[in-house]
């Protein structure tokens, strides 16, 4: 196997898997017959009712080392753009299979996270006044600060309409395994929606794993020193999810680098090598107020091998201005421009809109 050389002088010496061999060789999470039966029902009755729907997926996966596992190898991914996007989709109509890490945020909660915004924070209790002429007293109201009380009525509305409306489905994963064959069961049930469906990948997923038949047992013991690990590459899923699991889905994907110069030639080769619709390209340290979209300018030419790149491909950058708007969520602009491209290809029925 060729061993690509990274930019930063390190190299891969692992194997790398196809998707065939992977869920031939990878076992299935146990979660996984009951999740499919939920997104079975669910996606009928978005279908009975005509709603277009989306599948975020959000937060990072893990990668554990061991089969009983206490150590993994993990990223930064809080889900903070997974959670936040679903919530425009709702509002934007969409119904939303938000396919998430364990513990990551989730729409709604997520404006009261624990680390940034704790809800016991804004809770007060009130004691009731002492009727003098009894002596039972009454329990301690709880009440909501009046400075919290707008937000949460807001984000408490939207909620509830949500539950009433059935317009949200929440599936959980831990590691790279449970993801792949999560979004492979999705992907393939989605199918049923036609051009109805769209696919916001946002999670973070790990390029590299380790497969069960490599895996220690039990715990990796220190006592000989450095530890060594080689890791195979997890297979490209898009290139499967393209050509064979959903082959109508709008498909969005993120590409995050922290090399700012290679945002938009990483976007492009990853067009160019799965055919989908749109990357959507982040800077770590930029991501909350600029955001670039790739996309082919035709259907066609993406596999025009005598086209230069920029010919073949166009950019829209997205940027707020958070120092004039500190409250602005740049995932409102993301979601309303996805939806306005989404809506143009379920209309125009041409693979690809730009
Ligand atoms: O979860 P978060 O809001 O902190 O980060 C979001 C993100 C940077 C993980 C996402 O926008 C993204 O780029 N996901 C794909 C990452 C990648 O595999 O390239």
């Amino acid at each position: 196997m060729a061993t690509p050389a990274l930019p930063d002088g390190d190299t891969v010496t692992g194997e790398s898997f196809s998707a065939d061999k992977y869920f031939a060789t990878q076992p299935p999470p146990p979660s996984l017959e009951h999740d499919v039966a939920r997104v079975k029902e669910f996606l009928q009755r978005q279908l009975k009712e005509q709603r277009k729907v989306v599948l975020v997926t959000s937060g990072g996966t893990t990668v554990p080392l061991e089969l009983n596992v206490v150590r993994f190898l993990d990223n930064f991914s809080a889900g903070t753009r997974g959670a936040t996007s679903a919530e425009y989709f709702l509002k934007a109509g969409y119904a939303v299979i938000f396919m998430h890490r364990q513990f990551s945020l989730q729409p709604f909660s997520r404006h009261y996270s624990h680390s940034t915004h704790p809800f016991l924070d804004f809770l007060d209790v009130t004691e009731p006044p002492t009727p003098s002429s009894s002596s039972s007293s009454a329990p301690p109201d709880i009440t909501v600060r009046p400075s919290e009380r707008v937000q949460l009525l807001e984000v408490l509305s939207a909620y509830k309409a949500v539950q009433r409306a059935g317009t949200l489905l929440t599936l959980t994963f831990v590691t790279v395994n449970d993801y792949l064959w999560l979004l492979r069961a999705v992907s393939q049930e989605m199918g049923v929606l036609g051009r109805g469906c769209l696919f916001y990948l946002a999670a973070a997923v790990s390029d590299f794993f380790l497969p069960r038949q490599k895996m220690s047992v039990h715990k990796i013991q220190s006592g000989k020193g450095s530890l060594h690990i080689e890791m195979d590459q997890v297979p490209k899923i898009l290139k499967p999810l393209v050509d064979e699991w959903t082959r109508e889905g709008y498909i969005v994907s993120f590409k995050l680098e922290t090399d700012e110069g290679l945002l938009i030639p990483k976007a492009r080769q990853a067009l160019a090598r799965y055919g989908h619709q749109v990357v959507i390209g982040n800077d770590l340290h930029r991501r909350k107020f600029e955001v670039v979209f790739v996309s082919p300018k035709s259907p066609h030419s993406a596999s025009e091998p005598s086209q230069s790149p920029s010919a073949a491909y166009e950019e829209t950058w997205l940027r707020i201005d958070l120092e004039q708007n500190p409250h602005k969520e740049i995932e409102e602009d993301i979601v309303a421009e996805l939806v306005r491209r989404h809506g143009l290809w379920v209309d125009g029925g041409a693979r690809t809109v730009a």
